[in-house]
């Protein structure tokens, strides 16, 4: 018998089902997609429970230092920075920067607080860096963006599923085990995922870094000339193949290869694969995540890919499909409910007079008063502390200062402002930089749902009792809101949830008829639910898509490759991403001593003959090198990696913050900062 509270893992999008008890003792629980798992961060999840690091007394600086001090001061002092920041420079001069590990609950209440009670256009999240590309040209594509449009249990056993950028052996262990069919990996890197293919009698594409959208292309063109396309399905459901094709046509197979390495043969192959798991009972599917969408050029990438999917007849298949991997705790979630600068709940667009009078009506105020889109995350943290910027910043789950690109830059800017607001549960990088650190709640602690990476929204639940000093987000939410003179904001979950309701009620993310008290009853419910007696949507686009017609879009994009391209003095291309033991800014995870005793220190993955050039061997200290910095890395040799390619995590901080080096170019559709290429030398110190 399962003992203690049934909740969800802390940290990613697949949010795995387990129980922790009152002493705070994790348990696996069975659950469609964990399927009784966990990884190694779900198991030490409770670790930073009752940390020696935790904080639990609200810290304002004053001579220089950050110093305990009640929560009526802390929050006075809140409100007279804002009100500071505003006489000075006005609504738009506060800024807020939320997170995709919010609860619904939180995110939702964000969104509102920023346009209510500061009135600021300038509120956007850490998603920006992680979906935002996916969501961009899903939206494009099907009219609706959820990260999949089918519930996980889907993909169980599919004859193939091309993973596109995707590592989940190591960012979504459970979820790789139910992959037992044929795997296509493109990855610059010989992953434990690209093994596990090759294992399986799949294949590894080992494409350069930001070369997918040729990639996508070439097998397009691949699947055309070769028969592979489903001519009645893109016919009958689809529009703008003629146009897709035109480009695709230039992308003939050799062609690809010159321009990402991967042999022609392979691109055969893998476009028979994915065909002839389609064709038989099987099923086929294609899954992006970061390795291809973050670029400047990630949304047209992933249309790229979408492209492909329709040719081979995969969307709102029964069986098959297309999806893109989610990657927070609540990244779906928190992409709904109006933390993105040019949405309003449920999806909505704050540009939409008809949205902005439905929401302004459940948020009791004039629409007139709703500010209209503001700066998306890299351009408003670039605008802080500027004469027009931003001189007030409030920070809800985010550690900017080692997750943003150019992250030296970053921390600049943050040293620039009149005030920086911190709310988290530990001292974070950012945290150690604020004005005002408020200690909030952790997951185990709170109550509130959050939505899954296949759209399903699921129960957090209070298992263990809150340190004494730290408080609930929603609750520091509503005392700042009534410091400024703004009343409205309730500070339980429950009723906040059943206000997001109706705010999200008729949007796109409709969840007018998810409560509690179903959620509690046990009921799978997936967005879109309209009533209390709608059963959920865990599959979307079965008869039609999302978009007006009820077609998916085909779309025509051309092949650019990374903004920075490898020169003399900087020959080499360096990508970044993630281990298995670490989380993100690493904020957490890096003070569980399990997980930062597996994961070691900051490290670089090369190609031993590429850092013997460099004068460097296994186990060296290297110096990397780009036009924005240095960082400070381990060489770790490997010789299954490409000659022109190294790859860092980037979970740790101060001098081996990889995003010391990353090129902020953003990606003109969905503002996604290229993470994932620039050029670099490495050095020895
Ligand atoms: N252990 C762990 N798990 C996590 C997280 C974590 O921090 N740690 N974070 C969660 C979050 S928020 C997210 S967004 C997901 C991310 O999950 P993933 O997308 O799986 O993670 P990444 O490591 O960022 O990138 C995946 C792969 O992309 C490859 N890659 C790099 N450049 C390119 C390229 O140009 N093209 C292609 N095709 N591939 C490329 C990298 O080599 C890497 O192996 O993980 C979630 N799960
Ligand atoms: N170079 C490079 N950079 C990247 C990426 C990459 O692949 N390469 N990936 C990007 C991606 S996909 C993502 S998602 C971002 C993530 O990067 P960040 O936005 O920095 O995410 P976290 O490290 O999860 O930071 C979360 C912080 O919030 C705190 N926290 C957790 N839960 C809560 C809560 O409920 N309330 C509050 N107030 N605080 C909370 C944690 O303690 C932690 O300090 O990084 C991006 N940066
Ligand atoms: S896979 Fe994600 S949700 Fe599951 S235990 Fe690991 S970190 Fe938690
Ligand atoms: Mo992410």
């Amino acid at each position: 018998m399962t003992t203690g509270t049934k909740t969800h893992c802390p940290y990613c999008g697949l949010q795995c089902a387990m129980t922790v008890t009152a002493a705070g003792v994790v348990g696996a629980r069975e659950f469609p997609t964990n399927r009784g798992g966990l990884c190694h961060k779900g198991w030490t999840s409770a670790a930073l429970l009752r940390h020696p690091e935790r904080i639990t007394t609200p810290l304002v600086r004053s001579e220089g230092e950050l110093r305990p001090t009640t929560w009526d001061s802390a929050l006075n002092a809140v409100a007279d920075g804002i009100r500071r920041a505003q006489n000075a420079g006005g609504r738009d001069a506060v800024a807020v920067f939320g997170s995709g590990g919010l609860t619904n609950e939180k995110a939702y209440q964000l969104g509102k607080f920023a346009r209510v009670a500061l009135g600021t256009a300038n509120i956007d999240y850490n998603g920006r860096f992680c979906m935002s590309s996916a969501a961009a040209a899903g939206t494009a594509a099907f009219g609706v963006d959820r990260g999949l449009p089918f519930p996980v249990s889907d993909l169980t056993g599919a004859g193939a599923v091309m993973l596109w950028g995707a590592n989940v052996a190591e960012t979504m262990p459970p979820l790789a085990g139910h992959f037992t069919g044929r795997l296509i990996v493109a990855d610059p890197r010989r992953t434990p995922t690209a093994q596990r293919a090759l294992d399986g009698g799949g294949l590894h594409l080992q494409l350069a870094p930001g070369t997918d959208l040729a990639l996508a292309l070439g097998l397009m063109h691949v699947a055309v000339l070769d028969g592979f396309i489903d001519r009645e399905y893109v016919q009958r459901r689809t529009v703008g193949f003629e146009e897709a094709w035109l480009s695709a046509a230039h992308w003939w197979p050799e062609r690809a290869e010159r321009v990402t390495g991967v042999p022609v043969d392979q691109m055969r192959r893998a476009v028979e694969m994915l065909w002839d798991a389609r064709q038989s009972d099987a099923g086929s599917y294609i899954l992006t995540a970061r390795g291809a969408e973050q670029h400047a050029t990630g949304t047209d990438t992933v249309a790229a890919v979408i492209g492909l999917a329709l040719t081979l007849g995969l969307p709102g298949r029964r069986g098959s499909g297309y999806g893109c991997l989610t990657g927070q705790g609540n990244g779906q979630g928190g992409r709904e409910h109006g933390l993105k600068a040019d949405q309003l709940p449920g999806y909505r667009k704050i540009t939409d007079p008809a949205a902005r009078e439905h929401v302004a009506a459940v948020w009791g105020v004039d629409p007139a008063e709703l500010p209209g889109p503001g700066l998306s995350a890299y351009t408003l943290l670039d605008a802080l502390g500027r004469p027009a910027g931003p001189r007030a910043l409030l920070v809800h789950g985010a550690n900017p200062a080692v997750s943003a690109p150019r992250a030296g830059h970053v921390a600049e800017r943050l040293a620039a402002l009149d005030l920086l607001v911190v709310c988290d549960f530990v001292l974070s990088e950012t945290a150690a930089m604020a004005d005002v650190v408020l200690p909030v709640l952790q997951w185990a602690e709170e109550e509130g749902t959050m939505t899954n990476l296949e759209g399903r929204v699921l129960r957090r639940r209070r298992a263990v009792e809150p340190p004494a000093g730290a408080r609930g987000e929603l609750w520091v939410l509503a005392e700042l809101a009534r410091r400024l003179g703004r009343t409205g904001f309730a500070s339980e979950p429950v009723e906040v949830f059943d206000e997001l309701r109706r705010a999200s009620a008729g949007g796109p993310a409709d969840y007018a008829g998810v409560s509690y008290a179903r959620l509690d009853a046990g009921e799978a419910l997936h967005w879109p639910c309209p009533d209390e007696t709608h059963p959920g949507t865990p599959r979307l686009f079965l008869d039609r898509f999302a978009t007006p017609n009820g077609r998916a879009r085909f779309a025509a994009v051309a092949h650019r490759g990374p903004a920075e391209v490898p020169d003399a003095q900087y020959p080499l291309t360096a990508t970044t991403g993630r281990v298995l033991t670490h989380y993100q800014s690493g904020a957490q995870t890096r003070r569980v001593p399990e997980l930062a005793e597996a994961a070691g220190g900051m490290f670089v993955q090369v190609h031993p003959d590429i850092a013997r050039q460099a004068g460097l061997v296994d186990g060296d200290a290297a110096a990397v090198v780009s036009r924005r910095g240095t960082v400070r890395a381990a060489v770790r040799c490997d010789d299954t990696m490409r000659l022109d390619t190294v790859f860092l995590p980037f979970h740790f901080p101060g001098a081996g913050r990889a995003n010391l080096i990353t090129n902020p170019a953003l990606d003109p559709r969905s503002s996604m900062p290229e993470f994932k290429a620039c050029a670099v030398r490495l050095e020895p110190t």
